[in-house]
């Protein structure tokens, strides 16, 4: 079965936290291949384009400043299932229910409050592919799918 391709990213609020971040790579080395991998900090203006799905939404002036607010982690992550697979680690958005319901998962450890909640990871395979883009505007996708993915299956 053909790797797929997820983007993860590790949020201020788990980068603030050097052990967290540490444990957080961890488990990212122990479930997938690392493709890419890259620190960098937002302007106001790419965190309102990148969730402008939420504008409007009560939650989402807090959101766009939070984005901002300190360095990130972001990694191009690879393996069968990548998508559903690195969701299921990340649990539940909601602080209360990931706590409650997924104590296991990345955001009921860590999660802070549903704002602060330690990690992003795209919902699909079409949110992936523009995901991947937006971070990393110079990886192509369509490229290491046919150059790179088949060496790892040999
Ligand atoms: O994909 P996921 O991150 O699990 O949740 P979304 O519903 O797409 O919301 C994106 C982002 O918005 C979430 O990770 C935190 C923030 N947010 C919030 O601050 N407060 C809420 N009540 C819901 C979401
Ligand atoms: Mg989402």
């Amino acid at each position: 079965k053909a790797l797929q391709l997820t983007l993860a990213v590790v949020k201020p609020d788990a980068v603030a936290h050097p052990l967290i971040l540490e444990a957080l790579h961890q488990k990212i080395l122990e479930n997938f291949i690392i493709i890419r991998k890259k620190e960098l900090m937002w302007r106001t203006k790419d965190s309102e384009k990148f969730y402008s799905e939420h504008a409007g939404r009560f939650f989402y002036q807090r959101l766009v400043e939070f984005m901002s607010s300190g360095p990130m982690r972001a990694y191009v992550l690879a393996r069968e299932d990548a998508v559903t697979h690195w969701r299921g680690m990340m649990g539940p958005t909601k602080v209360f229910r990931a706590l409650f319901t997924s104590p296991d998962t990345i955001r009921g450890q860590y999660g802070l409050t549903d704002t602060r909640n330690t990690t992003h990871g795209s919902d699909s395979i079409e949110s992936a592919r523009r995901e991947i883009s937006f971070f990393f505007p110079e990886f192509n996708a369509d490229e290491w799918m046919v150059m790179e993915e088949p060496r790892f299956r040999v």
